[in-house]
């Protein structure tokens, strides 16, 4: 039984890392009824295409494909870009990174982290190259840019296709540069638990216009006008209801990104300093979405171990979460695929024992966060007795 099934955390009272921000709920209201009005609920109707349009102004890119989530989005980039053989991907991620990857028959060759950034080490990648090599799949995990120049550097030497999963880095820059239009394609997830959501959904982004066409076919079983079919393609469609939700949180999206900050400021104000936990910085000359509150566990330094402190978080109905323990390459398939991958994949192990990602969002009040922080700074402070 997986936590999906686990009902219980949605009753009134627990706090948890990914309650959805809903916007204005007249307004989802009254765009959800225009859907209905119109009988249109899905392929390609007027609500995607505005909120594509929307979402490539801002990431200011040219193109942005919209989908039903983010893994069918990633596998679509991978396809579209030809990418085939090997590619390099980090272990330390969602597994739906991987899984995109596999799932194409693309062999996922999992890379070590940086220890600061906890992004892709673009040492180690070079590394990894092979002649069956055809892609690198960096993460912007939790929102922090992975070495866009070092890798596009990489990967145009190299000859490879780039593609970023930038699932958790809607509305983040690197450089001053939005992240969507680094590698060949960046692929976002608008899945619930995303700061901006629309229920499921996700996105290419991309400036190349000719692999947007490309996308646009595979989404749609490769279809090329009626009774005409061009390609290999998949149902990677979004429909007009997400689309609604969707269009309704992006009036509101400064608000939720605003809301964040607030609360990474006040849970930094109050666990910042404390002795055995580091609270993880954003870059704060860059633009950030600040969905993502990770606290790192020193073992030697904190008097509750990190698995101890999660679960002592969950006694107080607190459900702070491990993302993204233990790591890809301890999860099956690739545990028995790749039996020797940890071996090269210290600073995986070593950050994912240590990480704790603590609720955030819309749903987290002042008075929430005091008490969180009350619990961790009792819980982790060693005592001279
Ligand atoms: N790449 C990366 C780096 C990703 O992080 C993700 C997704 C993807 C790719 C793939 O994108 P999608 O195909 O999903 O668009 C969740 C999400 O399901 C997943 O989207 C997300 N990353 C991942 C980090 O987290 P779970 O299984 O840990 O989530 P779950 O269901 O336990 O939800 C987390 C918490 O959110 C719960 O405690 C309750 C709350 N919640 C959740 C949902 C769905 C709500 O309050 N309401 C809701 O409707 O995977």
């Amino acid at each position: 039984m997986t936590n999906h099934n686990e009902d219980r955390i949605f009753t009134p009272g627990y706090l948890h890392v990914g309650k959805p921000n809903i916007g204005n709920r007249a307004d989802i209201l009254r765009r959800i009824n225009g859907v209905l009005d119109t009988h249109r609920l899905t392929n390609h109707g007027p609500l995607v295409r505005e909120l594509e349009q929307r979402i490539a102004d801002y990431h200011q890119v040219k193109h942005c494909v919209a989908t039903c989530n983010g893994t069918v989005a990633l596998g679509m980039a991978l396809r579209a870009l030809g990418i085939t053989g090997e590619a390099i991907v980090p272990s330390f991620t969602f597994v739906a990174t991987a899984h995109a990857l596999l799932w194409q028959g693309i062999k996922p060759v999992f890379c070590d982290i940086d220890p600061v950034t906890a992004n892709l080490d673009p040492n180690q990648v070079e590394r990894l190259i092979t002649a069956k090599t055809t892609g690198i799949i960096g993460v912007h995990l939790w929102g922090r840019p992975c070495a866009p120049n070092d890798l596009t550097h990489i990967a145009r030497q190299r000859g490879l296709k780039l593609v970023f999963d930038a699932a958790h880095a809607f509305g983040c820059s690197y450089q001053g540069r939005m992240i969507g239009s680094f590698g060949d394609a960046e692929v976002l997830s608008f899945h619930a638990t995303k700061v901006f959501n629309t229920a499921e959904g996700g996105a290419v982004l991309t400036n190349n216009s000719e692999l947007a066409d490309r996308l646009r076919y595979i989404r749609n079983f490769g279809f090329a006008g009626y009774d005409n079919v061009t390609q290999l393609g998949v149902n990677g469609k979004m429909n007009e209801l997400c689309a609604a939700l969707g269009l309704a949180n992006l009036e509101d999206i400064e608000t939720f990104i605003a809301c964040n900050q607030r609360n990474y400021l006040e849970y930094r104000s109050l666990i910042g300093n404390l002795t055995g936990l580091e609270l993880l910085a954003y870059n704060s000359a860059e633009k950030n979405n600040w969905q993502y509150v990770i606290a790192m566990i020193d073992e030697k330094r904190s008097r509750v171990s990190r698995d101890d402190l999660v679960a002592l978080l969950h006694r107080h109905r607190i459900l702070a979460r491990r993302y993204f323990w233990p790591g890809c390459h301890r999860m099956e398939p690739y545990r028995t695929l790749f039996p020797h991958a940890g071996e090269r994949l210290k600073q995986t192990e070593t950050i994912a024992d240590k990480v704790i990602v603590l609720p955030t969002g819309s749903g987290v009040n002042e008075a929430d966060i005091h008490r969180i922080c009350g619990i961790i700074a009792a819980a982790v402070t060693k005592t001279d007795t």
